[in-house]
């Protein structure tokens, strides 16, 4: 057995990986309980996912109330947000703000990339490596890496030799890119895609849409926030933040707004009447205007085919309109998207959609593209082809565990976690918004701000009882896994592929990976496990091991 005790200290009690929403809040609260930190971060300032994310048009789905920090009152009584939907550049201001307001970034060592992060089972500690030539040593990593940070560009031939710009959307230069009166590629018509094409059709001399998979997308109806709106948010702040964290997405707006009857129990009438009022309202309203939306496909086509409805009605063009059909998936079961005049952007003159399906690309030439139907020629090129996402960030970081294996190995097959939080034999190592959580499908910053706690709790509760190592067993990770699948087939979403499914990177497992049971009762289930003196965890101190199902506390 390991000696612990003999082993030096290491230079931290925790190393940081990442400075966005769940980096900065890592910050606060592990400052304020006292334990020392080192936070590593990429960019060369705060923002994460707001500090890559710069394209034209991009733009939160969550309301900008809720998608928001609640761990401080002054902050969001200080705060006012512009609009329904905060675009990236507001987003960005706030996240400075709040970093300034707490001196957040004091302990962040910018620019630096984490190369590989090796737990040494004799000194009980993470070793951590970065592309700066640092070495340090931590008793607990813990990972605020998003789960949209690895940007896919798609493998065509003839990529290399094409001689105009490449960008891809999450890695947009900071200084802006001037598309005036270009001819610009845009490929990917996900939720980026979809903004990104929006915006750039205004600017562009021409713009060509690349377009593998139509997307379902629902009108946002973004608007500026009026005075009273802000007041009535404002006075009751507390209560909101309160039934987000119970609610199934962490929002309320999207909780409220969920149908409790069957789309089959309504007439066609009742049900049109009910999907228009939803379209006109905005946001994701629609995908839950009945309770079996999600779960049964007849009930599904009914708001699908109303959406391409909608569609046909939009866009002029009827061989383009049937082209920006969703046909081959359920409405919801990839992330649905929200825009401002997408399909009506299609209408433009200088708008030209190629269908990928019809007529694929050969190859990229120096000067643009070539598909089975004739030449394009470009300026620029633009990719909203999406992330490796959700495991990417953590398998791009050289994690090894106990006994040096590499996490990449043990999650070949998929990932796999208890709570999303851990993962066996990497002891002491915490993930926000990990695989087997609900993060990516919820207001992301509620689920950060829960893990962030739960973790710092979990650290105090270890550093009360002299425990110096956490872990879990393959048995309680192997239950918690079973689980998250269970609650992902009862639901439609496992009939598309998606990102949720890793099926956008090839040769990537086929595997639901986030927690689809809600934001409250994934925390509800947190809570109960940490009652139950911290079920499924496995602490040690002084080489001394201890199960805490065995009771611990
Ligand atoms: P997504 O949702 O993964 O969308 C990526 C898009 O790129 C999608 O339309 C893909 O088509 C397309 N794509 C991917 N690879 C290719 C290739 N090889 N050729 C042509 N088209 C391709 O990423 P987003 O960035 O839009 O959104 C990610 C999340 O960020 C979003 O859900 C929000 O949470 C914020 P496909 O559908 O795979 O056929």
């Amino acid at each position: 057995m390991t000696n612990i005790e003999a082993a030096p200290a290491p230079d931290f009690d925790t190393v940081v990986i990442g400075a966005g929403f769940a980096g900065l809040y890592s910050i606060y609260k592990l400052r304020s309980l006292g334990f020392t930190f080192r936070v590593f971060e990429r960019g060369d300032d705060v923002g994460g996912t707001w500090y890559w994310n710069r394209y034209p048009g991009a733009r939160c789905d969550s309301e900008s109330v809720e998608y928001s920090f609640s761990f401080s009152e002054e902050v969001q009584q200080e705060w006012t947000w512009s609009e329904r939907y905060s675009g990236q550049p507001e987003i960005l201001r706030y996240i400075n703000h709040v970093a300034d307001r707490f001196d957040l970034r004091r302990e962040i060592q910018f620019n630096t990339t984490v190369t590989s992060a090796k737990y040494d089972e004799a000194k009980n500690c993470w070793e951590v490596r970065t592309d700066k030539g640092d070495e340090v040593t931590a008793r607990f990593l813990i990972t605020a890496t998003g789960c949209l940070s690895v940007p896919q560009i798609p493998d065509y031939r003839g990529l290399s030799d094409f001689k105009g710009q490449k960008y891809h959307t999450g890695n947009w230069p900071k200084e802006g890119v001037d598309l005036k009166g270009k001819r610009v590629a845009v490929m990917g018509t996900g939720s980026t895609g979809i903004q990104a094409i929006t915006a750039i059709a205004k600017e562009a001399g021409h713009l060509v849409v690349l377009q593998r998979t139509p997307n379902f997308s629902l009108p946002a109806q973004n608007a500026l926030l009026k005075p009273e709106e802000i007041r009535e948010v404002k006075a009751t702040y507390a209560a909101i933040r309160k039934r987000a964290r119970m609610s199934a997405s962490g929002n309320v707006y999207l909780g409220d707004s969920m149908g409790k009857t069957s789309a089959l129990d309504a007439s066609p009438e009742e049900r049109e009447r009910e999907f228009e009022r939803r379209w006109q309202i905005g946001g994701a309203r629609l995908v839950v205007a009945y309770k079996d939306i999600g779960t049964d496909e007849t009930a599904n086509g009914t708001a699908a085919e109303f959406v391409r409805k909608k569609i046909r009605q939009i866009v002029k063009d009827p061989k383009v309109a049937e082209s920006l059909c969703p046909t081959t998936y359920p409405i919801g079961a990839k992330r649905i998207c929200l825009d401002s005049g997408y399909f009506e952007t299609f209408n433009r003159d200088n708008v030209t959609l190629v269908d990928l399906k019809k007529t694929p690309i050969m190859e990229f030439t120096p000067t643009g593209f070539l598909t089975t139907e004739g030449e394009f020629q470009l300026d620029c090129v633009v990719f909203a082809t999406g992330f490796d996402a959700i495991t990417g960030p953590l398998l791009a970081m050289g994690i090894m565990g106990a006994g040096g294996r590499k996490l990449s190995e043990k999650w070949q097959a998929g990932p796999r976690t208890y709570l999303g939080l851990i993962t066996a034999g990497f002891p002491n190592l915490f993930m926000i918004t990990g695989p087997g959580s609900p993060g990516v499908l919820s207001t992301v910053t509620c689920s950060i701000e829960q893990h962030v706690e739960w973790i710092a709790d979990c650290l105090t509760y270890m550093r009360d009882r002299g425990y110096t190592t956490i872990d879990t067993d393959l048995q309680t990770e192997d239950a918690w896994v079973n689980h998250v699948n269970d609650l992902a087939d009862a639901t439609l979403h496992v009939k598309a592929n998606s990102w949720y499914l890793g099926a956008n990177v090839p040769g990537k497992p086929r595997v639901f990976m986030p927690y689809i049971g809600g934001v409250g009762a994934y925390r509800k289930e947190c809570e109960e496990i940490v009652a139950d003196s911290y079920r499924g965890f496995n602490f040690a101190s002084q080489g001394k091991s201890k199960t805490a199902s065995a009771g611990t506390s």
